[in-house]
């Protein structure tokens, strides 16, 4: 695949990476939970998530693609398999059960830069739950993320400085489909999802009431990779300085994905484990 690659930005920045993994021909075989399956057009679906991939290298990522794993319908999903720290990747254990196989390759590229600690049965943890602000982990508890998966995640990041902040969601998949953080201090968030109490001393921006699943955007240094689909939203992130990249991932989100769940980003960082 061919990339205009944006070397502009990648000097006065960390190189960061982007880990991706090509649609699987059986999308269509999803785990949904709260919208209702709909017909998914699969070349559309690509041609959305090789913009959504160009959107990831225009905001500074040197992307890493992995290959599909076309009897894991949801493995284009890479967001929940880990959670990428500074100084370590924690694997997930994915609450779905058909979910539980996607991590392995994941794990295989993400060892080249950082150690890998795991999620245990009977643990379980969808990448998708956990917001990280700086040294605090937003945790959701949801149908996916269980308080075993919860406390593992304390106990392995304790002595790394890392809390665990947990969070109830209620009618929504993760935590990010909540609340997500679109620059510092600055967090994007439908209240009806996810409780505002919770995150106090943030500046809350919430979405337009309209647009429900408005509040996952991708925050990519300065600026977010974000649905075109969400207009009114949109025009309040603008409105609130923030520089937005749209992408069009309308048969994603028939796959109840978003913009975060397609990508692990991380900085390269230093130390190269091999
Ligand atoms: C699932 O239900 O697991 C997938 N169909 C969608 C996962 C989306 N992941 C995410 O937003 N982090």
């Amino acid at each position: 695949m061919r990339f205009a690659h944006a070397h502009h930005t990648l000097r006065e920045h960390p190189v960061l990476i982007a880990i991706t993994r090509h649609l699987s021909a059986s999308l269509a075989n999803c785990e949904l939970s709260f919208v209702s399956r709909e017909r998914i057009d699969l070349d559309r679906a690509r041609g959305q998530h090789l913009a959504y991939q160009q959107a990831l290298i225009d905001a500074g990522c040197e992307l890493i693609e992995l290959p599909a794993q076309h009897s894991l319908p949801d493995a284009v999903f890479v967001e929940d398999t880990a959670l990428v720290l500074d100084e370590l990747a924690v694997m997930t254990r994915p609450g779905a059960p058909a979910r539980r196989a996607e991590g392995a390759t994941v794990a295989l590229a993400l060892r080249r830069f950082r150690p890998l600690l795991w999620i245990e049965d009977p643990g379980t943890l969808d990448g998708g739950d956990v917001l990280r602000i700086g040294r605090r982990l937003h945790v959701g508890a949801s149908a996916r993320s269980n308080a075993a998966g919860l406390e593992q995640l304390r106990s392995l990041l304790a002595r790394y400085g890392y809390a665990v902040v947990a969070h109830t969601t209620r009618g929504c998949l993760h935590l990010k489909s909540a609340v997500t953080e679109v620059a510092p201090g600055k967090l994007l968030i439908n209240p009806d999802w996810i409780d505002r109490a919770g995150f106090d001393g943030f500046d809350l921006i919430e979405i337009d009431v309209r647009e429900q699943p408005a509040a996952n955007a991708l925050r990519i240094g300065e600026s977010i990779v974000y649905p075109a689909c969400f207009p009114r939203t949109l025009e309040k992130l603008e409105r609130a300085g923030i520089r937005v990249r749209t992408v069009d991932v309308s048969e994603l989100q028939k796959a109840e994905g978003a913009v975060t769940c397609c990508s692990l980003v991380f900085a390269r960082g230093v130390g190269l484990h091999s």
